[in-house]
């Protein structure tokens, strides 16, 4: 049912403030594309997508006014941010990474990405991190994965029982019955069924929002590997956005 309500529908039932955000966003901006910029920043793709994924620690450039830079593009573009940081550690350490060291994550991320593994007292120790949202992996896109479906329904019941920090899932399948969860899926390029060698496994985007039951996708080396990124972007963005407006009819 979450499948076949609209996202400005899913904006208002929704009660964590950042996937209300998001939700209202995707719908007023037409797109459900999430860019991973793991080697670039996001000015040609601002457009097009609801959210910049980025990963501070690779990033060649990171910086107190990279990140203002970032805001400034973030605001502009109307777009939010998700560090991929896959948060792992209990409750205290999660606190300390989230709004300390070099990189103050709360400071300027909407979303940040976590692991289900420690248990609550990691979604614990982001409390009061500037309202800065989790999104816990329930599922992986890479081969092997020792996740299984006991650990996956356990993290989805973790977000669940924590609604208020938790803004949805990085997941494969369609997990969720809560419409104001976001299901946010890796692993997608045109080049459906391809690999990198290195345990990236690919699914086109029409099949993972139509059939997968993911709300927005998550696109890194088809974009940024593309000759031509911005309209590479248009593109992932043309083809879920299609597939979402399809499966509201079904
Ligand atoms: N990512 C995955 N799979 C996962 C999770 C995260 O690929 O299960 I959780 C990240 C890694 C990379 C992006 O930043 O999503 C996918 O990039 P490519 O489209 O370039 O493979």
């Amino acid at each position: 049912a979450r499948c076949r309500m609209p996202f400005e529908q899913r904006a208002e039932v929704a009660t964590q403030p950042q996937a209300r955000r998001l939700l209202a966003l995707m719908a007023e901006k037409e797109t459900n594309l999430c860019v991973a910029a793991d080697r670039t920043l996001g000015r040609d793709v601002g457009p097009h997508i609801c959210v910049l994924k980025v990963h501070c620690d690779i990033l060649d450039d990171f910086s107190p006014d990279f990140v203002s830079r970032l805001r400034d593009l973030a605001k502009r573009h109307n777009f939010l941010i998700m560090e991929d940081r896959k948060l792992a550690d209990i409750g205290h350490v999660t606190r300390l990474q989230a709004t300390g060291g070099q990189f103050r994550i709360a400071d300027w991320a909407d979303l940040v990405t976590a692991h289900a593994l420690p248990g609550p007292g990691l979604l614990s120790g982001l409390e009061g991190a500037h309202g800065m949202a989790a999104v816990l992996v329930a599922e992986m896109s890479s081969e092997g994965s020792p996740i299984n479906e006991e650990y996956s329904a356990a993290a989805l019941a973790m977000a669940e029982t924590h609604g208020h920090l938790v803004a949805g899932l990085v997941c494969q399948s369609d997990l969720a019955t809560d419409p104001g969860l976001l299901q946010f899926t890796p692993g997608v390029s045109f080049s459906g069924g391809a690999s990198d060698g290195l345990g990236q496994r690919y699914r086109e985007p029409g099949h993972v929002v139509g059939r997968g039951g993911c709300d927005v996708i998550i696109v890194g080396r088809g974009v940024a590997e593309a000759s031509d990124p911005r309209s590479a972007a248009e593109s992932y963005r043309q083809a879920a956005f299609r597939a979402y407006r399809e499966r509201l009819k079904t």
